[in-house]
């Protein structure tokens, strides 16, 4: 069985971590699987939402430590280079919206790549670790970036030096995530969710994940300029006419993400 599953249905690719018997923790051949997988939704038409998820009882337990050999700098610089970078960078530029369904412990990596998605929702029984501090290790696939961006500086800091593990309802609350669900309504609510967005305008996301990309390092001055330039290829869409023309008409869209 493949360590990442893709499955394509109601215009979402489904993408599941699949080493259930390692806490779903990454090596490399699963890092690179994930960012080829990654690649086949981006460039399909037919995948408007990416929905990420795993098998099993956890998430993600980030960096399968039984790999990680030696200590030698050079090895760990290649880990970050060509196993969890690309797949940071993949998520944050994919013109498609990327909903991670928390459904067990996300820790280390696996945190941070949950929360650099578009929409983060959980299982109540999921948690989050910040556990590089735990081996000595920084925060890395940009968790420096997003978390102080989510739930500020301090709270950030604290989680990344004590290493605690944060419930899936504080997670919500402090706003690393958008929600969490009980156990018995999670797949349904957290698919749900990835269905509806798939059935949207998916060129406006596009262009709302760029100027929110974007925000992280704008002024308000380019970041009003910036919303003009791409307000206006939003209304270049045929997505838009629908939209008005089903206002107006007082009926339900039929996007088509064109
Ligand atoms: C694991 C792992 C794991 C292997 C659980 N590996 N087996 C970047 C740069 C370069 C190198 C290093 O990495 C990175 C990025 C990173 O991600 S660094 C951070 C790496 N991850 C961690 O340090 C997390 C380690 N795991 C844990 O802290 C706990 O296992 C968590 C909080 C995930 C879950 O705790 P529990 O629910 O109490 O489960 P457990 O500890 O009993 O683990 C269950 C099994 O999964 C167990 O195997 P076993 O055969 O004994 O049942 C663990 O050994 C295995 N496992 N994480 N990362």
């Amino acid at each position: 069985m493949s360590s990442i599953l893709l499955e394509i249905k109601e215009s979402v690719g489904f993408i599941t971590l699949n080493r259930p018997e390692k806490f779903n923790a990454f090596n490399r051949e699963m890092a690179l699987l994930l960012q080829d997988k990654l690649d086949e939704c981006a460039s399909k038409n037919e995948v408007r939402c990416i929905y990420l998820t795993g098998t099993g009882k956890a998430f993600c337990a980030g960096q399968d430590l039984g790999e990680v050999t030696g200590e030698n700098p050079a090895t760990f610089d290649k880990i970050l280079l060509e196993h969890y970078n690309p797949i940071i960078k993949r998520i944050r530029s994919i013109p498609k919206p990327v909903v991670c369904a928390v459904n067990g412990v996300a820790a280390g990596a696996g945190a941070n790549i949950a929360i650099c998605c578009d929409i983060v929702v959980a299982n109540e029984t999921a948690s989050f670790v910040q556990a590089f501090s735990k081996i000595g290790l920084i925060p890395d696939c940009g968790g420096t970036y997003f978390l102080p961006r989510l739930i500020g500086l301090q709270k950030a800091t604290a989680l990344m030096m004590l290493g605690d593990k944060v419930s899936a309802e504080e997670a919500e609350r402090i706003g690393m995530i958008y929600k969490y669900f009980p156990a018995e309504k999670f797949s349904e609510e957290s698919t749900s969710i990835a269905k509806t967005l798939a059935m949207m305008p998916t060129q406006a996301f596009a262009l709302t994940k760029q100027a929110l990309n974007e925000s992280m390092q704008s002024n308000l001055e380019q970041q009003l300029n910036l919303e003009d330039k791409l307000q206006y290829k939003a209304a270049n869409t045929s997505d838009y006419r629908e939209g008005v023309s089903a206002f107006l008409e007082k009926r339900i869209p039929v996007f088509k993400g064109e």
